[in-house]
């Protein structure tokens, strides 16, 4: 794979809850995924939200805290070492968990939001979801006009915000490697942004022990987990870039 990006000085990496898989973090849609637990729409909607804000609130504060233990794995790690070797590396993450940034990767584009941030359902401000208040039936409030607030993630049904989505388009448009590492390719619009890279010429790489609907479009595909794959990938693809 390597000589075939011999040259090359824009590298893109679309992630999912897979990459994070190996640091511990359930993914949505595996065997012991979240969603085999909970319909997605109660949870991860504004709808859900409205019914039963200290349910979907127990949820997202379970997973604050699970990754708040959790580190960077290998294959964040690989990813945010490519920047040593290309000129322009960056992350368009689904994931929530702030772990691409904690391995190092400095160009992250989080199109699905952060659940390192809370947002006030009234003053809409935004803030660390850990200095948070407390609403009188002791859910996280606004630390400002003390209202409920949500967390600062994308819900199905919301849009993703549009700097972050033009942004995302932009990189796969112009990307000339293109990683698709640990998402299940389902959810859109990022699910569209493999298409808008093979497009426009980039080579597609996977890395998923899976086959998902972008398999088809992928030059090369890594049948591992991102942990075992995405290390042997970067020293190749920084020995080949080094020997140039
Ligand atoms: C929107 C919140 C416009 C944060 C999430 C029909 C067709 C097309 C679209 C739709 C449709 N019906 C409805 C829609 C729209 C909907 C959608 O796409 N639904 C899908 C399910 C059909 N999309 C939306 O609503 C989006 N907004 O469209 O706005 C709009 C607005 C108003 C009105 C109309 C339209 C918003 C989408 C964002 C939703 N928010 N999460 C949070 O709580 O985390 S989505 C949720 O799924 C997460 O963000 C997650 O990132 C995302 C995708 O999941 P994956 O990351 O891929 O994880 P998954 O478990 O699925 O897969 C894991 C993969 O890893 C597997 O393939 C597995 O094999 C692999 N793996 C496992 N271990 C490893 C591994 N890989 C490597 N290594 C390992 N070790
Ligand atoms: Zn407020």
């Amino acid at each position: 794979m390597a000589r075939a990006a011999v040259g090359f000085k824009r590298v893109v990496a679309l992630t999912g809850a897979g990459i994070s898989a190996e640091s511990g973090i359930p993914t949505f849609r595996d065997p012991e995924g979240f969603w085999q637990k909970h319909r997605p729409e109660e949870l991860a909607s504004p709808q859900g939200f409205r019914m039963n804000p200290k349910l979907v609130w127990d949820w997202y504060l379970s997973r604050a805290e699970a990754m708040k233990q959790a580190n960077p794995n290998p294959g964040h790690l690989a990813l945010a070492l490519l920047q040593d070797c290309f000129e322009q590396v960056a992350v368009i993450t689904q994931n929530v968990d702030g772990l691409h940034e904690a391995a190092g990767s400095r160009d992250v584009v989080e199109i699905h939001g952060s659940l390192k941030k809370a947002r006030c359902t009234s003053c809409s401000l935004v803030f660390p979801l850990d200095k948070a208040g407390k609403t009188p039936d002791g859910l996280p409030a606004c630390p400002e006009c003390g209202r409920l607030a949500r967390p600062d993630v994308v819900w199905f049904g919301e849009m993703i915000p549009e700097e972050a989505l033009q942004r995302a388009f932009d990189l796969s448009a112009s990307a000339q490697l293109f990683f698709v590492v640990g998402t299940s390719a389902v959810v859109h619009p990022a699910a569209l942004l493999p298409s808008v890279a093979s497009r426009a010429g980039a080579l597609i790489v996977e890395v998923n022990p899976e086959e998902t609907p972008v398999s088809s479009m992928a030059r090369f595909v890594f049948r591992n987990r991102a942990g075992q794959a995405m290390p042997v990938i970067q020293e190749e693809l920084c020995e080949a870039a080094k020997a140039q």
